[in-house]
């Protein structure tokens, strides 16, 4: 027996979606009306879900059942017709972008703070979704965030818990509850893409392959693929058990929070390829033995080589990146004829692109590839995307990087993060900087020029939208380049991100950090960053 009932509520300051939807404190998720907030907000800013299929789910992480299980109360009192959720509330965030789209879904509600920490005293994020399967553009949270501010109830329905460890379709309310298989529509769209066989081929051959799941929810997706039906030895896939704290980790998938596979992968008897991916799934690295491969430099190899998979055999029709992304993938776009955008941080910039045909494949600096198959990022697809290619091109990785280099450059590139900075430091620092900039063009920085300054603004091609102050961008004479924003996903005071390149069309074998020694310098000069956080350096370099 279930019964609706409206509470009455009042705004909570503080739940405009950043980057990528609401992220914050578990905590604070956990405090009494928090979520049924936020929630009835998502309902209202898009108009209500009366008549409506939604798809919910999340990375596992702690305090995810017990948010979908009031998230499908909400929707039931709110006369949702259908609610399709994965097994014991397990999606990760491209296979529910996946199963959004192949299920003709209205949108998706997904439940992750993607690669940082979880548990109780850790991160807990929320995100609303549109019915092409990709993160609600800003008009949309826009709107759920100006809900927020003047809600004043939300509706729930009181009565038992659904029961979420059964697949299969059941009455929830006066709502459909449909329960499925998390892994199962995911890996036949992986099928269709890639070369299964190819992969079969060159895993058969003794090659080995780590995949690092770090503990987070691609452990049973990437069990199923990679060793199931690909045939990747068992025992492959480490740190397969998805757990609400990632086995007390940091699940973001760079050579510092991944530093065991990076060892594994730097012995001298380590795999052939490893990769990691990260806690909602979305995110990937790539690593050969002995070689790294920054996520700009894969995207670009990707974008150069994906013809080789069936899924993309006649060609990409564009490529995009964000803006801090390195430009390695403009020089592939250039020498291939392709069009190549740059959008701002955050992959809802790039479902316009996709939607409308002008991009098939999307990258990030911050570990995320994808394309148009879905519309998130997908780290299981870019392994695959990356074992496809290495089998029919029978290299090792190290050789595709060395033939990439040789054809196109090398640009030389890092992120240093300044984390949990006071908030009014790093805004200081921003708006010094956003100050200066239209007197820089001739300046000398450190050992460089300035070329050019500005504050980068976005005017989408397909709707004509604009984003406006999404980053300082710095070009240097000689083509050195650097990016400083102000991350939207940390959860704790500010991040300050500071995006660091430098184009090498001949010598390829330098330490990065060596190679943009004058970069950093120049950004020293110009932004003052240890004179103000009174940091000695950065605490994550990647
Ligand atoms: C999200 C966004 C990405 C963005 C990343 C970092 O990824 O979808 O587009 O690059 O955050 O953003 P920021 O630099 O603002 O912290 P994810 O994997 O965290 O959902």
């Amino acid at each position: 027996m279930t019964t609706q009932t409206r509470i009455a509520t009042q705004p909570i300051p503080g739940q405009k979606p950043g980057t990528s939807g609401l992220r914050k404190k578990t905590r604070v998720f956990m405090q009494p009306g928090y979520l049924e907030n936020f929630v009835q907000s998502i309902w209202d800013g898009i108009g209500g879900i009366a008549g409506k299929t939604l798809v919910v789910g999340g990375d596992g992480r702690f305090f995810n059942e017990a948010a979908i299980q009031t998230i499908l109360k909400m929707a039931a009192a709110s006369g949702a017709a259908r609610v399709i959720v994965g097994q014991n509330g397990f999606l990760s965030t491209p296979a529910a972008s996946n199963l959004i789209r192949v299920r003709g879904a209205d949108g998706g509600v997904i439940l992750s703070a993607s690669h940082n920490p979880g548990g109780p005293d850790e991160d807990f994020g929320i995100k609303y979704n549109m019915s092409n399967g990709g993160p609600a553009p800003e008009g949309v949270t826009d709107a759920i965030f100006a809900a927020t501010e003047t809600i004043a109830h939300y509706d729930i329905q009181e009565g038992p818990d659904a029961d979420l460890s059964v697949i299969g379709e059941r009455p929830f309310g006066v709502m459909t509850l449909t329960v499925v298989d998390p892994v199962a529509e995911y890996a036949a769209l992986m099928e269709k893409l890639f070369d299964f066989k190819a992969i079969r081929d060159l895993l058969k051959s003794g090659y080995q392959l780590r995949f690092d799941a770090m503990h987070a929810i691609t452990g049973p997706y990437a069990v199923e693929i990679l060793e199931r039906r690909l045939g990747a030895a068992p025992g492959s896939v480490v740190n397969a058990v998805p757990s609400p704290d990632f086995g007390g980790g940091h699940p973001d998938p760079n050579p510092v929070w991944a530093k065991d596979l990076m060892d594994a992968m730097y012995a001298p008897d380590g795999p052939d390829f490893g990769a990691a991916s990260d806690g909602d799934g979305d995110r990937n690295m790539i690593v050969g033995k002995g070689c790294y491969v920054t996520p700009s430099d894969s995207l670009a190899v990707l974008a150069a080589n994906a013809q080789l998979a069936p899924g993309y055999a006649s060609g990409l029709k564009g490529v995009a990146r964000s803006m801090p992304t390195s430009c390695a993938v403009d020089r592939v776009a250039e020498a291939r004829g392709m069009p190549c955008y740059a959008t701002p941080t955050g992959w809802k910039f790039f479902g316009n692109l996709l939607d409308a045909g002008m991009a098939t494949l999307c990258g990030e600096e911050s570990a995320g590839t994808g394309s148009d198959h879905v519309r998130e990022k997908d780290g299981l697809w870019a392994v695959l995307l990356w074992l496809n290619i290495l089998a029919v091109k029978k290299q090792s990785v190290a050789e595709v990087m060395a033939e990439h280099w040789a054809e196109f450059g090398r640009t030389y590139y890092s992120r240093h993060d300044y984390e949990a900075i006071e908030t009014g430091v790093a805004n200081d620092l921003m708006a010094a900087l956003r100050g200066s900039l239209g007197g820089l063009p001739g300046q000398a920085a450190g050992d460089l020029v300035v070329e050019s300054a500005e504050d980068f603004s976005y005017t989408d091609p397909v709707d004509g939208s604009v984003a406006s102050r999404q980053g300082v961008q710095i070009r240097f004479e000689g083509g050195a380049r650097v990016v400083l924003r102000l991350s939207g996903t940390g959860t704790e005071g500010a991040t300050l991100r500071v995006y660091l390149e430098r184009f090498d069309p001949a010598d390829f074998g330098q330490d990065p950090q060596g190679a943009l020694a004058p970069v950093i310098k120049a950004v020293e000069a110009l932004a003052g960053i240890a004179a103000r956080t009174g940091r000695s350096g950065p605490d994550v370099i990647t």
